[in-house]
């Protein structure tokens, strides 16, 4: 039996939060809008979500300083993110997905691989295939979107890519090396900062220096991931496109209004976010091993530390035990923090889950858990607070989601 060609889709909104903000607001067309934490005239904390076109042209970008962004675009419009409507819309997109395949595996809110193998006979040939989806998404939402089609998910997904906004980009079989070639590394999916610059200091600059780059060598030095990078630089990825969504991680960060030394308001903060994670991880019936404490000081110097229990938690106790303990044997006393996160990944399957000696105590404080997520579904999710947790503020819609 002949195995059929893959054809693999990525699918990626362009600047989606913007986008929809444009799309509810009309006068935003055409405008450099910035999503994201309130400017304050260029003295607002918290970051960028995300931005238009027109505003990626003075150089901002997602994850940059709000404070940043002003300086570069005073003149933009700043707009608070609506994480309901931007789910909503989500929905609607990937209801628009199913359209095309059931094989479909979701990366992030706006994007996500299908395998579109089996409906070519159906829908025509994979360019059509693309165009139809951009069309449908734009005749139902209004939105564009890019689209990159390859025969595995590596060049899919760097070919959505590359012909930002609106684009859709196709890499046939044997033009895989020819696309993949000339591009730099930092089009590398899935190569971090630290990893590229470390290449560069050995000459490698492009994905096609990688491909040419003797492969005993990159597995001595860079080990597995050597290994890994040196295959997808030549355009070997056999990964599937899995279709369940498995969820990787929760978490949840808070930026102090102003870098703070007050141990209580660190310690109450702390508190609050272990029970905002746990709780959305109880939502989603989720339960994980491995948790993670993101410190960042004055000056944005940032520090993660995480540590892995033996058995699966969604206990605000648990969790919180665990960052606080993460904290205190990292925390140096003499830096005033800027920002705090907590975080829970490691999700396996019950079955591979070990009993702890403690469950008797888990069981007990899971009780605890159950009356709070009973209050928070009757009143609101910002009801509930342990004792020691920080007072309802007005700074609490905050808390991202
Ligand atoms: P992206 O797809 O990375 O970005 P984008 O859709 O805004 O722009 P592009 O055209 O380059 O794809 O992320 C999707 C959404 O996720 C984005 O609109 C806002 C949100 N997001 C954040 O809130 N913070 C971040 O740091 C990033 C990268 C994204
Ligand atoms: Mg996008």
């Amino acid at each position: 039996m002949s195995k059929s060609k893959r054809h693999i889709l990525h699918v990626d909104m362009d600047a989606f939060f913007a986008a929809v903000e444009q799309r509810e607001h009309p006068e935003f067309q055409g405008k450099p809008v910035i999503v994201g934490a309130d400017p304050k005239e260029g003295k607002g904390r918290g970051v960028v979500s995300t931005c238009s076109y027109e505003a990626r042209k003075f150089g901002i970008h997602s994850a940059m300083p709000i404070m940043h962004a002003y300086k570069r675009c005073p003149h933009g419009i700043y707009v608070p993110p609506n994480g309901k409507l931007y789910s909503q819309v989500s929905k609607d997109i990937f209801k628009i997905f199913y359209e095309f395949t059931d094989l479909i595996e979701p990366l992030s809110i706006d994007e996500a691989f299908l395998d579109i193998r089996g409906s070519i006979k159906l829908l025509g040939p994979p360019k059509k295939i693309g165009e139809k989806l951009k069309y449908r998404i734009y005749q139902d939402q209004a939105l564009t979107a890019s689209v990159g089609i390859a025969p595995n998910k590596f060049v899919a997904k760097i070919a959505s890519d590359l012909d930002k906004p609106n684009g859709l980009v196709i890499v046939d079989e044997d033009k895989i090396e020819s696309f993949l070639q000339p591009l730099p590394l930092k089009r590398m999916w899935g190569a971090g900062k630290k990893t590229i610059e470390k290449l560069n200091k050995d000459g490698i600059h492009t994905i096609g220096d990688l491909a040419k780059y003797p492969r005993e060598l990159l597995e001595k030095k860079y080990g597995k991931t050597g290994v890994h990078f040196f295959k997808l630089a030549r355009g070997i990825d056999d990964r599937s496109v899995v279709p369940e969504h498995t969820i990787k991680s929760v978490s949840n960060e808070y930026t102090f209004d102003e870098d703070v030394f007050d141990i209580d308001l660190i310690t109450k903060t702390l508190i609050r976010l272990s029970e905002k994670v746990a709780y959305r991880m109880r939502k989603q019936g989720l339960r994980g091993r491995t948790i993670h404490l993101k410190l960042r000081y004055e000056g944005f110097e940032t520090i993660t530390r995480n540590k892995t229990i033996d058995h699966q938690t969604a206990n605000t106790e648990t969790i919180h035990k665990i960052i606080n303990e993460l904290f205190h044997t990292n925390y140096n006393r003499d830096r005033k923090v800027r920002l705090l996160g907590v975080g829970v990944s490691g999700f396996e399957q019950k079955s591979a889950q070990q009993l702890s000696l403690f469950e008797d105590g888990i069981r007990e404080e899971s009780k605890l858990d159950e009356v709070e997520d009973l209050v928070r579904k009757k009143f609101g999710k910002n009801a509930i607070s342990r004792a020691e947790g920080l007072q309802k503020t007005s700074d609490d819609e905050r808390w991202f989601d």
